[in-house]
């Protein structure tokens, strides 16, 4: 399958990882770009240093393209945008902000950048400024999510740009990729299904708990503070709610949720921990390799894709 974004990033499948804090390690990037896709790595919350050694043991497990996701309100996003540039990462996916002051940099290193937008302005800002492609990501996504729904956004941003826009939020067989062609999408982000695949290193009582979700068991905390995140409804997403209508601050609440989902992630501790996952989860049965979601994704989605009505 040929799409502008199979071209631009050199992949043989438009399916791209989504590049989750903590939970996109250089494992699971480097299987998912093995298998054809595009893998990320996800910074995160994480230092600089950290994500250069995350790239640099990537590299050691494929001569692939392969991503690197900068979360932009990490305190670090400016180091780690250089380590990009000097590791030769080949594409940078952002999140959860506006990538403007990077693009320059990043454009002369020749990488490609390809901004998570959650609207039509600033995928309209991200093309002026000099955007390969955008993601729009809808609010069933996990993590940190704007509010319109995928079904919404991409068609909006489908025709407010004229660089290829990669659909996310909702997304995690071939039925999901089929739709998002059906609305203009030329690629696929998907996050929450390669969060129980074999090669992501979450703890299995994370792994455990999205297989085990039903659609209604998300909740979004933040809204009060205007940084909503999506995630497994637990007691940690109880407290939450219950401290912002107490009205706490918003920087101690937004340590309480990125120290979390580390707890999560790494202890295995789904109930004072933060499981972040889209509301797509309900749907996710079993734990896979990425080759064989990827085969699934592909050639469930292109038989949709070919049928007659
Ligand atoms: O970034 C994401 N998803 C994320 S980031 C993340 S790490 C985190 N953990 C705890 C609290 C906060 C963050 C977990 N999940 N998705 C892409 C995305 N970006 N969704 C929404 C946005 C977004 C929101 C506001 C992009 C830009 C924006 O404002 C633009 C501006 O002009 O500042």
């Amino acid at each position: 399958m040929k799409t502008r974004i199979t071209e631009i990033l050199g992949i043989e499948y438009p399916i791209i990882q989504g590049g989750m804090a903590w939970v996109a390690t250089y494992e699971l990037a480097a299987a998912v770009s093995e298998a054809g896709g595009l893998g990320i790595i996800g910074a995160g919350g994480a230092p600089a240093s950290f994500v250069r050694e995350q790239i640099q043991k990537a590299k050691a497990l494929t001569d692939k393209p392969f991503g690197v996701n900068v979360m932009l309100m990490n305190p670090e996003a400016d180091e780690i945008a250089k380590v990009i540039v000097d590791e030769g990462v080949k594409v940078v996916t952002t999140g959860a902000g506006n990538p403007a002051k990077y693009m320059e940099m990043w454009k002369a290193a020749n990488v490609k950048v390809i901004p998570v937008v959650a609207s039509v302005a600033l995928a309209k800002l991200m093309e002026r400024g000099g955007a390969d492609a955008v993601v729009a990501e809808g609010t069933e996504s996990g993590g940190h999510i704007g509010s319109t729904t995928t079904m919404a956004l991409v068609p909006q941003v489908v025709d407010a740009v004229n660089i290829p826009v990669i659909a996310a939020g909702g997304i995690a067989d071939g039925r999901g990729f089929a739709a998002s062609f059906m609305l203009g999408a030329e690629g696929v982000q998907i996050g929450t299904r390669f969060v129980v695949a074999s090669e992501c290193i979450v703890h299995e009582n994370y792994k455990a708990m999205v297989i085990k979700a039903k659609d209604i068991d998300s909740a979004v905390t933040g809204l009060s503070n205007g940084h909503p995140v999506r995630s497994i409804r637990n007691k940690m997403t109880k407290e939450y709610t219950k401290l912002e209508k107490e009205g706490a601050d918003f920087m101690e609440l937004e340590k309480l949720t990125l120290g979390s989902l580390r707890k999560a992630v790494v202890e295995g501790d789904v109930s004072n921990g933060t499981i972040m996952a889209g509301q797509i989860a309900g749907m996710i049965k079993k734990e896979q390799p990425c080759k064989e979601i990827i085969d699934e994704i592909m050639s469930q989605g292109m038989e949709l894709l070919n049928k007659q009505f």
